[in-house]
């Protein structure tokens, strides 16, 4: 088996979330049709309505924020769709494609450019989530699906 099959565990991995601003607008396919024809491969794949805890634990670097806990009850609103993309630098590849966080400042042609808005929310919805580093993305995969983490 190569790295260039994106089920090798050792190929590398980021977490994505399709936030439930994204999901309830019906966006979850656009999400990964850009995801796939950018040429990475989805690994893991499901809809989760997520607990506060988890999503704690997720976003523990933020506890302490104003924004912590609206963000709690922003992602905890409604189903969120949480994907493991494999491929090649797929966690800077994915952190470009998403643009930056503020949706109403992020590129065009950008996730967050092109499908995100400034709602006026506590929390800034703003469609998606990317790991932003290997160590975060071991962690954050760790979290979401225990059952793809291969122990060694
Ligand atoms: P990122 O998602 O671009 O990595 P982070 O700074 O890690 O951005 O923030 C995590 C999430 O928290 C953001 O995606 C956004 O939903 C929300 N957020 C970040 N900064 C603010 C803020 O200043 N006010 C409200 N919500 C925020
Ligand atoms: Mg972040």
């Amino acid at each position: 088996m190569t790295t260039s099959d994106p089920l090798d565990p050792t190929a590398e991995r980021t977490l994505v979330l399709i936030k439930p601003d994204a999901y309830a607008r019906g966006l979850t396919g656009e999400v990964l049709r850009r995801i796939e024809a950018k040429g990475y491969r989805l690994v893991g794949l499901k809809t989760v309505h997520a607990s506060h805890d988890l999503l704690a634990e997720h976003y523990v670097e933020h506890q302490g924020q104003s924004f912590f806990e609206p963000l709690l009850a922003f992602m905890s609103s409604g189903p969120l769709v949480a994907v493991v993309v494999g491929g090649n630098r797929v966690i800077e590849g994915v952190r470009s494609m998403m643009g930056a966080t503020n949706p109403t400042a992020a590129a065009p042609g950008t996730i967050r450019g092109d499908l995100g808005r400034d709602w006026g929310t506590a929390a800034v919805e703003n469609i998606v989530h990317g790991s932003d580093s290997a160590t975060s993305a071991d962690r954050e995969i760790a979290l979401w699906f225990p059952e793809l983490v291969v122990q060694d």
